[in-house]
C-alpha cells in the first residue's frame, strides 16, 4: 500500500472524533473518506491494489497503522429505557465505544476489569484472528477470565472490512450491556453519501441476566420487557426514542447489528427502501427490500435514501415470533427517522408489510468462491437434556463444559490434550482441507449458530427436514458469513477450510443456550498452535484468575462459555 499517509491523516481525524465523542457525521475528514468507500479501480488512492474483488482469506492490505483503545468494564446503575437496573458495560455506556479502523490496520484494545464480582473477557465477533487465536477473547477457551482489578490487551489485524461488534464472552455478561460496535472502513458494493455508523438492536430485561438464569434454565426463557434501538427506547412514559436526522436527497449507510439475548429482529423504515450491501463481514451483490431479518449476532449494512415527503417515519425492530422470547404484540421497539427540515416528532407512518419468519436473508457474496469436496465431514445432533431438572443443550448427547481456570489454549500449549468428552473437542489436523459440518436438530426451535476463527459457507439450511447423505448442497458461491440459522426441526450444513491454527468455539448465539451447553470447540492444526501463543501473558491472566477464584470461592455454574 502506498496510501499510508492518507490512511494516517484520516485515522487521526477518526480518533479525534472519538475522543471528543462527536456524532459520527459532518466532519470534513469523514466526508472526504466517502470517496474511498466504494470499490473502484478508478480510485486506487483509497485501497491500493486491493478491492472488493480481493480474496481476503488469502491476502489483505497492511497499512502499518495501529488503532489503540482503552476500555474499562464497569458496573453502574442505568436506565437505557428510563427504568434503572444494574448495567455492566464498557466505560459506562450501552452500547460501548465504537472501534474504528481501516482495512489493513492493526487494532489494539486494552481492557481493564473494574468490576467487583465478575471476571471478564472481550471477544471480537467475526474477526478472523488469522493465526492469533489467543486474541479471540473467549473465557475458558482462549484465556482465563481477567479477574477483578486485572487488565488484558488484545491485538489483531483487520484483514476484513465492514461491520461487526465486540462483546464480553464471560458467562452472561454481554447481555448485561458489555458490547459495542466495530467499523472497519473498506470498499462497498454500492455508493452512498454518508455513514451513520452502527445501529444496535437489542432485547432488554429489567433484571440482570444473572438474576434470570435460573428461571431461564427451569421455566424457559423469560420474556424481555423491552427492546432498544442503539441503546435507547421508551418504556411507558419514561425513556426516549432513538432518533436520526436526514436531509432530503441524501443516501445513508446504516450498519445494523443484532446484539440480542434471545430475539430475531426484522428491521425496516416505513416507506423507505433498503439496499443491502453486506452480510456479517462479507460484501454482497446489492439487493433492495423493505425489511431485513437479523438473527442474533448477525449484521447487515444497508443504504437508505431520504427520498420521501419530509416528515417523521418510524424505524421498526420487530421480534419474529417463533425465534424470540419477546413478543411483537407487547413490545414497542421504535426509532424516529426524521427529515431535518421538519421538527422531530413521533412517526405517523404505517408499517411495511412482511411475513413473520426466522429465515436468513438470501444473499450472494460479491466475491464468488466455490466449495470443494470435503476432506472430513462431521454430523452433530442437537438435543435437550432435562434429566437434572434444568435445561441443558446437548451435541451428540454431550453437554458442553469447559473450565475458566484452565483454558483449552493453555492445555494445547502444555501438550495436555487428553480432552474430556464434555469439552466437545473436534480435532482438525489437516492443513487447508475442506471441513463440512452437518448440524441437525429434532427440536422445534431455531438457533443462530456462530463459528469463531472462520467465515463459513452455508451449503444447506432446511426446516422440518431430516439430513441424509446425498441431500442437495449448494457449492457454487453459497452464502458466506459467521452466523447462520439452524432451522427448527431441520438442518444446517456449513463448510470452511482448516486454514487457521487455533482453538475456536462454535456455539448457539442465544445467550441462555451458550450457558446451557450448546457449544463445541475446534482444535485446529494443534501442532502449529503453540507457536502463535504468548504463554507468559496467558499464564499471568490465569494465575490472577485462579487466585481470585480460590480466595472468593467462585463456583462455575454454567458451561464456561
Ligand atoms: C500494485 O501492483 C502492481 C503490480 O503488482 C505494483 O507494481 C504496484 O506497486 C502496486 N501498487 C501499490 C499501491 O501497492
Ligand atoms: C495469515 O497468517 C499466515 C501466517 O502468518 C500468513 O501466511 C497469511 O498470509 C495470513 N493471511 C492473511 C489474509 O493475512
Ligand atoms: C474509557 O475509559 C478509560 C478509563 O477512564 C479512558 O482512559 C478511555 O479513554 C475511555 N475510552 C473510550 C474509548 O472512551
Ligand atoms: C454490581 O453492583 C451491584 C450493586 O452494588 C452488586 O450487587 C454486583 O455484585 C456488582 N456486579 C459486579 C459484576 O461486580
Ligand atoms: C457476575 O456478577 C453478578 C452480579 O452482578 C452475579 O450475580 C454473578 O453470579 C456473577 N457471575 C459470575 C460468574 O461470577
Ligand atoms: C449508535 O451508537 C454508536 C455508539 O454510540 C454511534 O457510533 C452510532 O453513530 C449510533 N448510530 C446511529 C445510526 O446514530
Ligand atoms: C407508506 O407506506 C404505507 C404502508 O406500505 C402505505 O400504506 C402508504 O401509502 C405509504 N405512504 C406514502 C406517502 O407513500
Ligand atoms: C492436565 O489436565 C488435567 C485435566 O484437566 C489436569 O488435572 C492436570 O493437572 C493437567 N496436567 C498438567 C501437566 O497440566
Ligand atoms: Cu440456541
Amino acid at each position: 500500500m502506498h496510501s499510508t499517509t492518507l490512511f494516517s491523516s484520516l485515522g487521526a481525524l477518526l480518533l479525534s472524533s472519538i475522543a471528543f465523542a462527536a456524532p459520527h457525521t459532518g466532519l470534513s475528514g469523514l466526508m472526504e473518506r466517502q470517496t474511498c468507500e466504494f470499490d473502484s479501480a478508478a480510485s486506487p488512492e483509497c485501497w491500493g491494489n486491493y478491492s472488493l474483488s480481493t480474496n481476503w482469506y488469502e491476502e489483505a492490505p497492511d497499512t502499518g497503522i495501529i488503532r489503540e483503545y482503552w476500555f474499562e468494564v464497569t458496573n453502574s446503575t442505568a436506565g437505557p429505557d428510563g427504568v434503572d437496573r444494574v448495567v455492566l458495560s464498557i466505560n459506562g455506556s450501552v452500547p460501548g465505544p465504537t472501534i474504528f479502523a481501516d482495512w489493513g490496520d492493526t487494532v489494539v484494545v486494552h481492557v481493564s476489569n473494574a468490576l467487583e464480582n465478575n471476571g471478564t473477557s472481550i471477544h471480537f465477533h467475526g474477526i478472523r484472528q488469522n493465526f492469533t487465536s489467543q486474541e479471540d477473547g473467549v473465557a475458558s477457551i482462549t484465556q482465563c477470565p481477567a479477574a477483578p482489578g486485572e487488565s488484558i490487551t488484545y491485538t489483531w489485524r483487520a484483514t476484513q472490512y465492514g461491520t461487526t461488534w465486540y462483546h464480553s464472552h464471560f458467562s452472561l455478561q454481554a447481555w448485561n450491556g458489555v458490547f459495542g460496535g466495530i467499523v472497519i472502513n473498506g470498499p462497498a458494493s454500492s455508493a452512498y453519501d454518508e455513514d451513520k455508523g452502527v445501529l444496535f438492536l437489542n432485547d432488554w430485561h429489567h433484571k440482570t441476566a444473572d438474576a434470570l438464569y435460573v428461571q431461564a434454565s427451569s421455566g424457559g426463557p423469560p420474556a424481555a420487557q423491552n427492546g432498544l434501538i442503539n441503546g435507547t427506547n421508551t418504556y411507558g412514559d419514561t425513556g426516549s426514542r432513538f432518533q436520526t436526522s436526514v436531509t432530503s436527497g441524501t443516501s445513508y449507510r446504516l450498519r445494523l447489528v443484532n446484539g440480542a439475548m434471545d430475539t430475531m429482529f426484522r428491521f425496516g423504515i416505513d416507506n423507505h427502501t433498503l439496499t443491502v450491501i453486506s452480510a456479517d463481514l462479507v460484501p454482497i451483490e446489492p439487493y433492495t427490500t423493505t425489511s431485513v431479518n437479523l438473527g442474533i449476532g448477525q449484521r447487515y449494512d444497508v443504504i437508505v435514501t431520504a427520498n420521501q415527503d419530509p416528515g417523521n417515519y418510524w424505524m421498526r425492530a420487530i421480534p419474529q415470533t417463533t425465534c424470540s422470547s419477546s413478543n411483537e404484540k407487547t413490545l414497542d421497539i421504535l426509532g424516529i427517522f426524521n427529515y431535518d427540515s421538519v421538527e422531530v416528532a413521533d412517526g405517523t407512518s404505517t408499517s411495511f408489510s412482511y411475513i413473520d419468519n426466522c429465515d436468513d436473508e438470501a444473499i450472494t457474496p460479491f466475491l464468488p468462491l466455490t466449495v470443494e469436496a470435503p476432506g472430513s465431514e462431521h454430523v452433530f445432533d442437537i438435543g435437550l437434556d432435562t434429566s437434572s431438572g434444568l435445561f441443558r443443550w446437548t451435541i451428540n448427547d454431550n453437554v458442553f463444559l469447559s473450565d475458566w481456570g484452565e483454558p483449552t489454549l493453555e492445555k494445547v500449549v502444555d501438550g495436555n490434550t487428553s480432552f474430556a468428552i464434555e469439552e466437545q473437542v473436534v480435532a482438525l489436523s489437516e492443513t487447508n482441507e475442506w471441513v463440512y459440518f452437518v448440524i441437525e436438530s429434532q427440536f422445534g426451535l431455531h438457533h443462530p449458530v456462530h463459528l469463531h476463527g472462520h467465515d463459513f459457507f452455508v451449503l444447506a439450511q432446511e426446516t422440518s427436514a431430516t439430513w441424509a447423505e446425498g441431500n442437495p448442497l449448494n457449492l457454487v458461491n453459497p452464502p458466506r458469513r459467521d452466523v447462520a440459522m439452524l432451522p427448527a426441526s431441520g438442518y444446517l450444513v456449513i463448510a470452511y477450510q482448516s486454514d487457521n491454527p487455533g482453538v475456536w468455539l462454535m456455539h448457539c448465539h442465544i445467550g441462555w443456550h451458550t450457558s446451557q451447553g450448546f457449544a463445541l470447540q475446534l482444535v485446529e492444526r494443534e501442532s502449529e498452535i503453540a507457536a502463535t501463543v504468548n504463554s507468559d501473558t496467558m499464564k499471568q491472566t490465569c494465575d490472577a484468575w485462579n487466585a481470585y477464584q480460590d480466595a472468593n470461592g467462585i463456583h462455575q455454574e454454567d458451561s464456561g462459555v
